[in-house]
């Protein structure tokens, strides 16, 4: 029964005080992956580094299965109203003496264990205070059945612990506050109420937290209850997934608003929470956070024309003379002479018949892909490519075919393998977004004719950027037009906007079938003119775009000098971490210290492909890129 499980143990520590800890109950064959998985879990904890590492194998004896508590989860919103909610189970489980014994959760801070107190007299029954008891030897059966969960999984770790705490002679219920400091979440369990999740219990950034099991039996027997807690090995079977977190006790569901507020409060724990910040600066090389003066490494705005006062004052020029806004939509009331003016100039500077603008790069995407394909027909789309790229594909209705990155086999295998199809397009990114490499755009070219499928290259960070006067790829290969060249006027020409550029038909086909430009007010004057004027500095000044292709070699080679691997054909420097929370603590450190470099996580690129991106300027000096190397260096090691 017990035959080829072990019993496997973790606890880091840090000067005695307890970082983290976890238990395992796994096939002999998976002890190793086991053992190694827990080990770089205690090396990667958000409490702390640890001094001491123990990862225990142990044979158990006699496995018990125990059933899963039932689980439910209250939102709560605030720590004050998830303490008043956990004081309310508590009395509901007969406990009575409630504040103080929250009051004992500043005493848990830096135990390893729990503490063991009589549930009414709240004297502290554990031999040794200082560690408290702490539950060991157990798991939940799919773990095993899985083979071994990857990873950490704070809830079903949680529900586990509770279940076989809950199965200890004399244990009435126990309450649990994370002392992860980016995790708020916390529970009370009993028996009768089974695990009740309540969200937030604790500020986020408090490290405190611990447990607390109340006891209600006779002292003879508290020595058999810990024995039951530290050495019983026990399998919790059907751990309900986190999808059932939403399942209350008697089925009652919770509000649409409470199952928001859950979803956002899992984000979060998982180290996925988004906010913005306030750049108190006009955009360029450097701005304003919180007060503090920051390097920004992060921006688009390549070519440093955002603040160009050629640029702005086109810009206020054309608000003072033609409106802050256009009124209506491009095809009523919305087109102004500033709007044709940037067409002519996009398809001139590109070298197309014909061009047309959208109020946001994004639109342009959408619009475009779903004006060119729909139902029947495929369309065939890098699996890098960006998000309004995919969601352009998917809005279109027609058949999405993803295939591998940048992989000009896959794609021809994939075309070959298409059977008769109405029409088809190949999309692709010209200069990836999060990787900063860049299309194979000729043999792109060569397979869409072949396969006579419409050919579209996003170029949204190309523009301005690769070629020799920054006129995109295919200058740099010295190749013709694909159907559909689309950019945005947000980057490297420091306004906003999208356009297309392509044949007089692609673009009256847009006109009269793109969604996205037919029922969008017009973007203002403003942005067009400043476009305009942007692309006209461009030209006088192709010197930039050669200044930040060497900004970006430089920051590679002084990367590479330091230990640190990274690559580009382009101004996006990406610098592969892998895991969230690294990447975020170490953008994080960078900005202590005046840097501004993003992590960019999950769902922006895959789960585990965290990275740091740095998006080099023309205006970046050799000396900003030096300190800046330094620094990622410093906090990659
Ligand atoms: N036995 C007794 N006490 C323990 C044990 C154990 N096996 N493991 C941890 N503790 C104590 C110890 O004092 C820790 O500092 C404290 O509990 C917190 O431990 O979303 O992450 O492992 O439903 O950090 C609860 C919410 C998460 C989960 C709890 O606990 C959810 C958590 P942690
Ligand atoms: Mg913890």
């Amino acid at each position: 029964m017990a035959e080829g499980l072990y019993c496997v143990k973790m606890r880091a520590s840090q000067e005695g005080r307890h970082i983290s800890g976890a238990e395992r109950i796994v096939p002999s064959a998976a002890v190793p992956a086991v053992v190694a998985q827990l080990a770089a879990r205690a090396l990667e904890h958000s409490k702390g580094v640890p001094d001491f590492v123990n990862v225990k194998v142990e044979r158990p004896g006699e496995i018990v299965r125990l059933k899963s508590l039932s689980v439910a989860t209250k939102v709560t919103r605030t720590p004050a109203e998830g303490r008043a909610l956990a004081a309310d189970l508590l009395r509901a489980a007969g406990i009575e003496r409630i504040d103080e014994i929250m009051a004992l959760f500043r005493e848990t801070y830096s135990m390893r264990g729990a503490m063991l107190l009589d549930a009414d007299t709240l004297e502290r029954l554990e031999p040794d205070r200082a560690r408290g008891v702490r539950a060991t030897c157990m798991d939940a059966a799919d773990s095993i059945a899985k083979g071994f969960a990857s990873g950490k999984n704070h809830y079903a770790e949680a529900i586990v612990l509770a279940t076989k705490v809950q199965h200890a002679p004399g244990i009435v219920a126990e309450i649990c506050v994370s002392d992860d400091p980016d995790y708020v979440t916390g529970y009370v369990a009993t028996r009768g109420i089974g695990y009740q999740r309540i969200t937030v219990v604790k500020e986020k950034g408090d490290p405190s937290g611990g447990r607390i099991f109340l006891y209600r039996g006779p002292r003879e027997q508290v020595p058999e209850t810990i024995r039951f807690l530290e050495q019983q090995a026990v399998i919790v079977e059907d751990v309900p997934s986190l999808d059932m977190r939403h399942v209350g006790r008697a089925g009652a569901r919770p509000s649409r608003m409470d199952i928001l507020a859950d979803e956002l409060a899992a984000v979060e724990a998982a180290g996925l929470g988004r906010r913005y910040q306030v750049s108190d600066a006009p955009t360029g090389p450097t701005t304003v956070i919180d007060g503090k003066q920051l390097l920004v490494l992060s921006s688009n705005d390549y070519l440093d024309l955002a603040r160009d006062s050629r640029v702005t004052a086109a810009a206020a020029e054309a608000a003072r003379r033609w409106g802050a806004g256009s009124g209506g939509a491009r095809l009523t009331t919305g087109t102004q002479p500033p709007h044709v003016a940037l067409e002519a100039h996009l398809a001139r500077f590109k070298g197309t018949e014909a061009a047309l603008t959208y109020a946001t790069g994004y639109m342009a995407n959408v619009g475009t892909i779903a004006a060119l394909v729909g139902k029947g027909d495929v369309v065939l789309s890098d699996e890098l490519n960006h998000a309004s790229i995919i969601d352009g594909c998917r809005l279109s209705g027609a058949t999405v075919v993803v295939y591998r990155h940048n992989d000009m086999d896959d794609l021809e295998s994939r075309l070959a393998g298409l059977g008769t199809c109405r029409r088809r397009l190949v999309v692709s990114d010209a200069v990836f977004s999060m990787d900063g490499d860049m299309l194979d755009l000729p043999r792109f070219l060569e397979i869409c004719h072949r396969h006579d499928a419409f050919s579209m290259i996003d170029e949204a960070h190309a523009t301005g950027v690769v070629g020799a006067t920054g006129r995109g790829l295919c200058e740099h290969f010295g190749c013709e037009h694909p159907d559909v060249l689309m950019g945005t006027l947000s980057k490297a020409l420091g306004s906003e906007g999208g356009y297309v550029c392509g044949t007089k038909l692609l673009i009256d086909w847009l006109r009269n079938r793109s969604r996205s430009f037919i029922f969008s007010t017009a973007p203002g004057a403003s942005a067009m003119a400043a476009a305009d004027a942007a692309l006209s500095v461009l030209e006088a000044e192709p010197e930039r775009v050669a200044r930040v292709r060497e900004n970006a070699a430089f920051l590679v080679e002084e990367l590479a000098r330091l230990g640190v691997k990274a690559a580009t054909q382009s101004a996006i420097v990406p610098i592969l971490v892998g895991d969230e929370r690294r990447a975020v603590r170490m953008a994080d450190a960078l900005r202590a210290e005046g840097f501004l470099v993003p992590a960019i996580r999950y769902p922006t690129v895959a789960r585990g492909a965290a990275r740091l991106r740095v998006a080099v300027m023309s205006a970046h000096t050799r000396a900003d890129l030096s300190r800046a190397a330094a620094a990622i260096a410093r906090h990659y090691s």
